[in-house]
């Protein structure tokens, strides 16, 4: 079944941090679709759609392979 989640995600400062993040998480196996909504220096939020659910500590190693900290899961 698809599925939508939210991370937060510290570190990022510039475009292409985001398209770092971007690229490891868009990587994983089941992901369609990954959105991030840059917050520099902050808390960004990173939505990422796929075809099943995802363990979230797949993510927070894309997240961590890209240089960044995942600090949080919603959904
Ligand atoms: Mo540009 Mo983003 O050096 O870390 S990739 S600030």
């Amino acid at each position: 079944m698809a599925s939508d989640s939210s991370y937060r995600v510290t570190g990022m400062t510039c475009g292409h941090c985001v398209a770092a993040v971007s690229e490891e998480i868009g990587n994983l196996a089941g992901v369609t679709g990954v959105e991030v909504d840059l917050v520099e220096g902050g808390e960004s939020t990173v939505r990422v759609t796929s075809d099943t659910a995802l363990d979230p500590e797949r993510v927070r190693a894309a997240v961590d392979e890209a240089g960044y900290q995942l600090t949080g899961v919603s959904g």
